[in-house]
Protein backbone atom coordinates (compact mmCIF):
# COMPACT_ATOMS: atom_id res chain seq x y z
CA UNK A 1 0.00 0.00 0.00
CA UNK A 2 1.31 3.38 -1.13
CA UNK A 3 2.08 6.04 1.95
CA UNK A 4 1.04 9.01 2.66
CA UNK A 5 3.13 11.70 1.49
CA UNK A 6 3.01 14.13 4.78
CA UNK A 7 5.72 16.63 5.43
CA UNK A 8 5.08 18.11 8.36
CA UNK A 9 7.37 16.46 10.39
CA UNK A 10 10.30 14.98 8.80
CA UNK A 11 13.15 13.44 10.58
CA UNK A 12 16.50 12.47 8.76
CA UNK A 13 18.23 9.65 11.12
CA UNK A 14 21.92 10.09 11.13
CA UNK A 15 23.16 6.75 12.49
CA UNK A 16 25.95 8.13 14.33
CA UNK A 17 24.08 10.91 16.04
CA UNK A 18 21.26 8.04 16.74
CA UNK A 19 24.29 5.41 18.56
CA UNK A 20 24.26 3.15 15.19
CA UNK A 21 21.30 1.46 13.97
CA UNK A 22 19.61 -0.02 17.29
CA UNK A 23 19.53 3.95 17.49
CA UNK A 24 18.14 4.77 15.04
CA UNK A 25 15.53 2.63 15.14
CA UNK A 26 14.72 3.13 18.43
CA UNK A 27 14.87 6.91 17.69
CA UNK A 28 12.24 6.50 14.56
CA UNK A 29 10.08 4.41 17.11
CA UNK A 30 9.62 6.88 19.46
CA UNK A 31 9.80 9.95 17.28
CA UNK A 32 7.11 8.18 15.13
CA UNK A 33 4.77 7.58 17.38
CA UNK A 34 4.85 11.07 18.93
CA UNK A 35 3.98 12.89 15.35
CA UNK A 36 7.07 12.55 12.93
CA UNK A 37 5.43 12.23 9.69
CA UNK A 38 7.97 11.10 7.36
CA UNK A 39 11.83 9.62 8.02
CA UNK A 40 15.09 9.42 5.64
CA UNK A 41 17.63 7.41 6.29
CA UNK A 42 21.51 9.79 5.68
CA UNK A 43 24.86 8.85 6.22
CA UNK A 44 27.09 11.43 6.88
CA UNK A 45 30.19 9.22 7.72
CA UNK A 46 31.80 6.07 6.22
CA UNK A 47 28.69 3.61 5.79
CA UNK A 48 29.10 0.71 3.89
CA UNK A 49 26.81 -0.66 0.70
CA UNK A 50 26.12 -3.34 3.59
CA UNK A 51 25.15 -1.18 5.81
CA UNK A 52 23.01 1.05 4.53
CA UNK A 53 21.39 -2.14 2.74
CA UNK A 54 20.72 -3.76 6.52
CA UNK A 55 19.77 -0.12 8.16
CA UNK A 56 17.37 0.55 5.72
CA UNK A 57 16.02 -2.49 5.24
CA UNK A 58 15.83 -2.64 9.25
CA UNK A 59 13.98 0.42 9.42
CA UNK A 60 11.38 -0.50 6.77
CA UNK A 61 10.12 -3.17 8.97
CA UNK A 62 10.14 -0.82 12.00
CA UNK A 63 7.75 1.70 9.50
CA UNK A 64 5.83 -1.52 8.24
CA UNK A 65 2.71 -0.99 10.20
CA UNK A 66 2.59 2.72 10.41
CA UNK A 67 1.80 5.31 7.53
CA UNK A 68 5.42 7.04 7.65
CA UNK A 69 7.13 6.69 4.42
CA UNK A 70 11.00 5.68 4.30
CA UNK A 71 13.04 7.82 2.13
CA UNK A 72 17.14 6.58 1.26
CA UNK A 73 19.44 9.81 0.94
CA UNK A 74 20.98 9.61 -2.49
CA UNK A 75 21.18 5.60 -2.52
CA UNK A 76 19.07 5.00 -5.59
CA UNK A 77 20.22 1.42 -5.67
CA UNK A 78 19.81 1.15 -1.52
CA UNK A 79 15.99 2.29 -2.39
CA UNK A 80 15.36 -0.03 -4.95
CA UNK A 81 16.76 -2.98 -2.62
CA UNK A 82 14.60 -2.46 -0.12
CA UNK A 83 11.65 -1.12 -1.91
CA UNK A 84 11.74 2.45 0.43
CA UNK A 85 8.68 4.38 -0.70
CA UNK A 86 11.15 7.40 -2.17
CA UNK A 87 14.53 8.89 -3.05
CA UNK A 88 16.41 12.34 -1.48
CA UNK A 89 18.85 13.13 -3.82
CA UNK A 90 21.08 16.51 -3.80
CA UNK A 91 22.59 18.81 -6.18
CA UNK A 92 25.70 17.03 -6.69
CA UNK A 93 24.21 13.39 -6.80
CA UNK A 94 22.67 11.58 -9.76
CA UNK A 95 20.88 13.88 -12.16
CA UNK A 96 17.11 14.14 -11.27
CA UNK A 97 15.90 13.01 -14.18
CA UNK A 98 18.02 9.87 -14.08
CA UNK A 99 17.00 9.37 -10.62
CA UNK A 100 13.51 9.57 -11.32
CA UNK A 101 13.93 7.00 -14.23
CA UNK A 102 15.93 4.32 -11.86
CA UNK A 103 13.04 4.70 -9.26
CA UNK A 104 9.85 4.58 -11.41
CA UNK A 105 6.93 6.73 -11.47
CA UNK A 106 5.63 5.23 -7.96
CA UNK A 107 8.54 6.45 -5.75
CA UNK A 108 8.53 9.60 -4.87
CA UNK A 109 11.60 11.89 -5.39
CA UNK A 110 13.17 14.66 -3.30
CA UNK A 111 15.23 17.13 -4.27
CA UNK A 112 17.26 19.79 -1.99
CA UNK A 113 17.52 23.02 -3.55
CA UNK A 114 19.28 25.84 -1.30
CA UNK A 115 18.98 29.35 -3.79
CA UNK A 116 16.16 30.85 -6.54
CA UNK A 117 18.81 29.61 -9.21
CA UNK A 118 18.75 26.41 -8.41
CA UNK A 119 14.75 26.46 -7.86
CA UNK A 120 13.87 27.56 -11.31
CA UNK A 121 15.45 24.80 -12.58
CA UNK A 122 13.75 22.31 -10.52
CA UNK A 123 11.90 20.28 -12.88
CA UNK A 124 9.04 20.17 -11.27
CA UNK A 125 7.00 17.04 -12.98
CA UNK A 126 10.10 15.02 -11.57
CA UNK A 127 9.98 15.41 -8.08
CA UNK A 128 7.17 15.22 -5.47
CA UNK A 129 8.94 17.61 -2.82
CA UNK A 130 12.03 19.91 -2.52
CA UNK A 131 13.96 20.46 0.75
CA UNK A 132 15.02 24.14 1.03
CA UNK A 133 17.88 25.24 3.42
CA UNK A 134 20.60 25.37 5.10
CA UNK A 135 18.22 27.93 6.78
CA UNK A 136 20.57 28.34 9.48
CA UNK A 137 24.40 27.63 10.49
CA UNK A 138 23.86 23.86 10.86
CA UNK A 139 27.07 21.16 12.05
CA UNK A 140 25.50 18.44 10.87
CA UNK A 141 25.94 18.88 7.46
CA UNK A 142 29.60 18.82 6.31
CA UNK A 143 29.99 21.29 3.40
CA UNK A 144 26.64 22.42 4.02
CA UNK A 145 26.42 26.14 1.68
CA UNK A 146 26.07 29.23 3.74
CA UNK A 147 22.81 29.42 5.60
CA UNK A 148 20.17 31.52 3.69
CA UNK A 149 17.78 32.91 6.75
CA UNK A 150 14.40 32.94 7.09
CA UNK A 151 14.17 35.96 4.31
CA UNK A 152 14.96 34.63 1.94
CA UNK A 153 13.42 31.36 2.94
CA UNK A 154 9.85 32.82 2.57
CA UNK A 155 11.07 34.28 -1.40
CA UNK A 156 11.64 30.69 -2.33
CA UNK A 157 8.72 29.33 -0.79
CA UNK A 158 6.59 31.78 -2.79
CA UNK A 159 8.27 30.67 -5.92
CA UNK A 160 8.03 26.78 -5.30
CA UNK A 161 5.47 24.93 -7.41
CA UNK A 162 5.24 21.33 -5.51
CA UNK A 163 5.29 20.67 -1.64
CA UNK A 164 8.58 21.95 0.38
CA UNK A 165 10.53 21.43 3.53
CA UNK A 166 12.58 23.23 5.27
CA UNK A 167 16.30 22.60 6.77
CA UNK A 168 19.42 22.92 8.70
CA UNK A 169 19.80 24.03 12.15
CA UNK A 170 16.11 24.15 12.71
CA UNK A 171 14.98 23.25 16.42
CA UNK A 172 12.42 23.90 18.69
CA UNK A 173 13.80 27.77 19.53
CA UNK A 174 13.27 28.98 15.31
CA UNK A 175 10.63 26.08 14.49
CA UNK A 176 7.83 28.46 14.70
CA UNK A 177 9.45 31.39 12.37
CA UNK A 178 10.03 28.78 9.76
CA UNK A 179 6.33 27.45 9.75
CA UNK A 180 5.29 30.54 9.34
CA UNK A 181 6.90 31.36 6.30
CA UNK A 182 3.97 29.38 4.80
CA UNK A 183 5.94 26.20 4.53
CA UNK A 184 4.86 22.46 4.17
CA UNK A 185 6.61 21.27 6.84
CA UNK A 186 10.72 20.95 8.84
CA UNK A 187 12.65 18.80 8.42
CA UNK A 188 15.33 18.14 11.42
CA UNK A 189 18.49 15.88 12.38
CA UNK A 190 19.84 17.18 15.41
CA UNK A 191 16.78 18.68 16.87
CA UNK A 192 16.12 14.87 17.46
CA UNK A 193 18.55 12.31 17.11
CA UNK A 194 20.69 12.16 19.61
CA UNK A 195 18.34 14.09 22.29
CA UNK A 196 18.17 12.26 25.66
CA UNK A 197 14.27 12.68 25.26
CA UNK A 198 13.42 11.69 21.83
CA UNK A 199 9.73 11.89 23.44
CA UNK A 200 10.03 15.23 25.15
CA UNK A 201 11.88 16.39 21.50
CA UNK A 202 9.29 15.63 19.15
CA UNK A 203 6.77 16.63 20.74
CA UNK A 204 8.10 20.13 21.09
CA UNK A 205 8.53 20.60 17.57
CA UNK A 206 5.25 19.56 16.80
CA UNK A 207 3.35 21.29 19.01
CA UNK A 208 5.34 23.99 18.11
CA UNK A 209 4.42 23.21 14.36
CA UNK A 210 0.23 22.61 15.92
CA UNK A 211 0.42 26.36 16.76
CA UNK A 212 0.87 27.79 13.74
CA UNK A 213 -0.66 25.62 11.78
N1 LIG B 1 20.74 18.97 4.49
P1 LIG B 1 20.35 19.74 11.58
S1 LIG B 1 21.26 20.89 6.04
C1 LIG B 1 20.98 16.95 5.90
O1 LIG B 1 20.78 22.38 3.50
C2 LIG B 1 21.01 18.41 5.70
O2 LIG B 1 20.26 20.63 2.33
C3 LIG B 1 20.83 20.30 4.53
O3 LIG B 1 20.83 18.96 10.29
C4 LIG B 1 20.62 21.17 3.37
O4 LIG B 1 18.88 19.64 11.63
C5 LIG B 1 21.31 19.34 6.68
O5 LIG B 1 21.01 18.98 12.70
C6 LIG B 1 21.64 19.04 8.10
O6 LIG B 1 20.88 21.13 11.47
C7 LIG B 1 20.49 19.36 9.01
Amino acid sequence: MKKQLDLTLYLVLDPLLCGGINGMINTTKIAVSNGVTAIQLRSEHEFSGKDWYYAALTLKEALSDTSVPLFINDHVDIALAIDADGVHIGQSDLPIDVARQLIGKDKWLGLSVTNQQQLKAVPWQQVNYIGIGPIFPTITKKNATVAIGTEQLTELVKLKQCPAVAIGGIDENNITNIIQTGIDGVAVVSAICGKKDIQQATLSLINKIKQVK
